[in-house]
């Protein structure tokens, strides 16, 4: 039987649902690893009532304290590190070598933020004033909403419930549906690493029961700061709303991560680089390779080799060492992918495909391992021929779909880069210093690799995108502070007189 998993609010579990859902195994459908019990709007505004109660005494919290929280949970996910992989690769399907690396990353966030609990630096600043000195001090925001995406079902709540915590907001959480029993397992974690009660409430439901449950709680002056990872789409939803707030939301949106192949470039190398930004995860990460850029005089050499080293990747059954990738995370992005299929088909004078759409014993693919009838896997998808004002140049795919336009000016390569106006992730495969420069001032994207994937961000750069990709946000490092805290200035005026800023200066 598996378990049912009901909503964290208070302390405690949630009684009663709105509705029940189940979450499933995307590589073997008939496993399912949770039933979920789904909150209703009453039931997350219990919870952001829970959250702004809990809030100023967390905040009161000395920040090292927090600090030591944060690193009491660093360390039981690491004692937890193989059975929280296991999970995830059950129940988002990352092939489990993918899994460690995504627990690894809450790790080094972990890492890197108990530090964060001894320094959360002001400032001290000259006045224009004798007997007079200004401080700074950062403010946790309050209560943060967070909604996350379940592509990275452990790493991206991390890059929130972390600094949101140790800057002394409380959280109210909401992981992805068919992600729930990690966002159940990860709640657990951070409750036994001593988050108090109250401080982290995790909701289950659904996208417009969240949604409603956001408005009340800005309504009703419980929500001061919402972290959106997911869709663009509904990230402009997000952002309208928190406007109409006076809020700026934390957004990470989609990507159409451009990798641009210079004629300089090590062909062998790019291959590679576009293999694993285009297909590792499936292609669902959201700096997963959209569009590979290739110069007219490497186009061909560089297309076979890549269509070479996908064609002989290892697809299936993502317990199996060495697989490329597992099935699509859940039913909905197969919607999403055979969409673009079709397109693909109706648009065959443009287009040369080497996708057949989904893996099925009938359909397929020689070094598959696994089931193919069990689970959700779709063929890697290459489209060359695509043109600027193609739909799939225009938008983000999400899936195992790259497509492949050619260029013969560096001109020529930026406008593709940047024309689609996503602006995540980026990469240039070149031997020229100076074409990577160029590279790096002028693409709009908010991450750049040089002879290197698209994906795979480290814990302590800072993380996000412009344009569709997000609102100018950005997580990681010490950047994303400026999400969890306010600045407050503070003067103290000692002259025992009072001296009026900007009026009673010295002349020198
Ligand atoms: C995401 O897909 O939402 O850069 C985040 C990477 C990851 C994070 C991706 N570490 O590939």
């Amino acid at each position: 039987m598996p378990p049912i998993l009901s909503s964290f609010v208070d302390g405690q579990p949630l009684r009663g649902a709105a509705s029940t859902i189940s979450s499933v195994n995307p590589a073997r459908l008939d496993d399912v690893v949770a039933e979920v019990s789904l909150a209703s709007e009453d039931q997350i505004a219990l919870a952001f009532a829970a959250a702004k109660k809990a809030q100023a005494g967390w905040a009161q919290t000395p920040a090292p304290q927090r600090g030591r929280v944060i690193a009491a949970v660093g360390k039981l996910v690491e004692a937890n590190k193989e059975a929280l992989a296991a999970l995830v690769t059950r129940e988002v399907g990352k092939p489990y070598a993918e899994s460690l690396g995504e627990v690894q990353e809450i790790i080094d966030t972990c890492d890197f933020f108990l530090g964060e609990g001894r320094r959360l630096y002001g400032h001290t600043v000259p006045s224009e004033m004798r007997d007079k000195q200004l401080f700074t001090f950062r403010v946790p925001v309050g209560v943060a909403g967070i909604v996350t995406a379940g592509n990275f079902p452990v790493a991206v709540p991390a890059w929130y419930l972390v600094p949101a915590l140790l800057c002394g907001n409380s959280v109210v959480w909401k992981p992805a549906e068919y992600a729930a029993a990690l966002g159940d397992a990860l709640t657990r974690l951070f409750v036994a690493g001593g988050v108090p009660r109250g401080v982290l409430n995790t909701v289950h439901a659904d996208g417009a029961t969240t949604y409603r449950g956001l408005e009340r709680a800005l309504e009703a002056g419980l929500l001061n700061k919402i972290g959106f990872t997911g869709s663009t789409e509904i990230g402009r939803r997000i952002g309208e709303l928190a406007g109409r707030h006076l809020q700026t939301p934390c957004l990470e949106l989609g990507g159409k991560n451009p990798l641009v192949v210079m004629p300089d470039a090590d062909l062998d190398l790019a291959a590679e680089g576009a293999l694993f930004s285009g297909f590792g995860t499936a292609g669902q990460r959201c700096t997963s390779l959209g569009v590979a850029i290739v110069h007219d005089s490497v186009y061909d050499a560089f297309v076979s080799r890549f269509v070479q080293r996908v064609e002989s990747a290892i697809i299936g059954d993502p317990t199996h060492k060495g697989v490329l990738y597992g099935p699509l995370l859940s039913q909905r992005f197969l919607e999403s992918f055979e969409h673009w299929l079709g397109h693909i088909a109706s648009h065959q004078e443009v287009h040369g495909s080497t996708g057949r759409g989904r893996i099925t014993a009938k359909n397929p693919r020689p070094g598959f391992v696994g089931d193919p009838d069990k689970g959700i896997f779709v063929h890697p998808t290459i489209v060359t021929g695509v043109r600027a004002e193609d739909a799939l140049y225009r938008n983000e795919t999400f899936g195992p779909l790259v497509s492949v336009m050619r260029f013969s000016s560096f001109e020529e390569a930026i406008e593709l880069a940047n024309g689609h106006g996503y602006g995540l992730s980026s990469a240039i495969y070149t031997n020229n210093p100076a074409h990577a420069f160029r590279f790096r001032e002028r693409v709009s994207a908010g991450m750049v690799s040089i002879n290197n994937s698209t994906s795979g961000a480290e814990a302590h750069l800072p993380f996000g995108g412009n344009g569709k990709s997000g609102n100018g946000s950005r997580q990681s490092g010490v950047w994303v502070l400026d999400q969890f805290t306010r600045w407050q200035s503070m003067n103290w005026d000692y002259a025992g007189k009072l001296q009026k800023a900007q009026m009673d200066i010295e002349e020198v």
